[in-house]
């Protein structure tokens, strides 16, 4: 997208703020926008964490379309585990609204630290809490998870000695504790369409975009996925060519002159499918 500007520095600078928190962390858990998980997870900076037991967490699966979501799931864990080997990775659906799950979500993230807790109490150590960094994209559902996991019980546990920076820990269950603060992973921008689909879930900010281009982009990729589904939803004679003006037209989205309102509409668009109300649908498939 020619108006998303892309510094490959940010990057760069991500990876030198998560190194030192790693050190302290047993299990990396990565949110994902189950709508689109491809382009909400960033390869390059997996990198980073790429020794460690990692949980995708393809939240937001509520409003993804449910089959999609499970194929996804299973194509994470194969692909991503043949790309890492020295990593553990799972992978899990999500709705940190409702917290559907995250009874499995905390077994698998024991599950993912237990070589790790083994070593622990081979060494001769006391049991500790098994220790989890939330990473993700911006507007994935980062602080809506953390938030979910803490649920009622919000007690700190205190400063760990021996950081500069001190990470504070948060007491999610009897057997893990959270950092505080997720890591934000700047979106992926190499390429326009990249950029286009972050843009439909609103994980760029709306100045790098024009809501035009997006709403277009957006409905098109949706009839290539679910042929005349948008057709049915705004109630458009099959035989219309499906565009902003036809939606336009058909909400009476209309300006001086009998003109289609194209902004309006785009926004509605937007708004329409980030809300679900186009029902449960996935912008990208294995
Ligand atoms: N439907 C649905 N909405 C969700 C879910 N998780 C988060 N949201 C919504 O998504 C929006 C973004 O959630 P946040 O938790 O603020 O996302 P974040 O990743 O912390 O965002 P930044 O801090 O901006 O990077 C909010 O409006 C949440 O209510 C989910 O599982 N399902
Ligand atoms: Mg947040």
């Amino acid at each position: 997208m020619s108006q998303i500007q892309w510094y490959p520095g940010h990057i760069a600078k991500t990876e030198r703020e998560l190194k030192p928190l790693l050190k302290w962390i047993d299990v990396v858990v990565e949110v994902l926008d189950a709508r689109l998980p491809e382009a909400s997870c960033n390869p390059r900076l997996r990198r980073a964490y790429s020794h460690m037991p990692v949980l995708v967490l393809l939240n937001k699966s509520d409003l993804a379309d449910s089959n999609h979501t499970k194929a996804w799931k299973v194509h994470f864990e194969k692909t991503l585990a043949a790309q890492n080997p020295d990593s553990v990775i799972k992978s899990h659906l999500f709705d940190a609204k409702t917290a559907q799950h995250k009874a499995q979500v905390i077994k698998l993230l024991k599950l993912l630290a237990e070589p790790k807790m083994a070593q622990v109490v081979a060494k001769g150590l006391k049991r500790r809490p098994v220790r989890v960094l939330v990473v993700g994209m911006p507007n994935v559902g980062k602080s809506t998870v953390i938030n979910c996991f803490i649920g009622q019980k919000k007690a700190k546990t205190g400063h760990k000695a021996g950081v500069t920076r001190q990470p504070q820990w948060v007491r999610i269950h009897p057997d893990i504790e959270l950092l505080d603060t997720p890591g934000v992973i700047p979106p992926r921008l190499d390429s326009e369409e990249m950029g286009e689909l972050l843009a439909c879930v609103a994980s760029v900010g709306e100045a790098a975009y024009d809501e035009e281009q997006v709403a277009s982009f957006l409905i098109g990729r949706i009839e290539e996925i679910y042929p005349g589904h948008l057709h049915t939803h705004y109630h458009l004679d099959a035989d219309t060519p499906l565009s902003i003006e036809a939606i336009a037209l058909a909400r009476r989205f209309i300006l001086k002159g009998e003109q289609p309102d194209t902004i309006r509409t785009s926004r509605i668009i937007l708004s329409d499918f980030r809300q679900g109300r186009w029902g449960r649908l996935s912008l990208e498939t294995v």
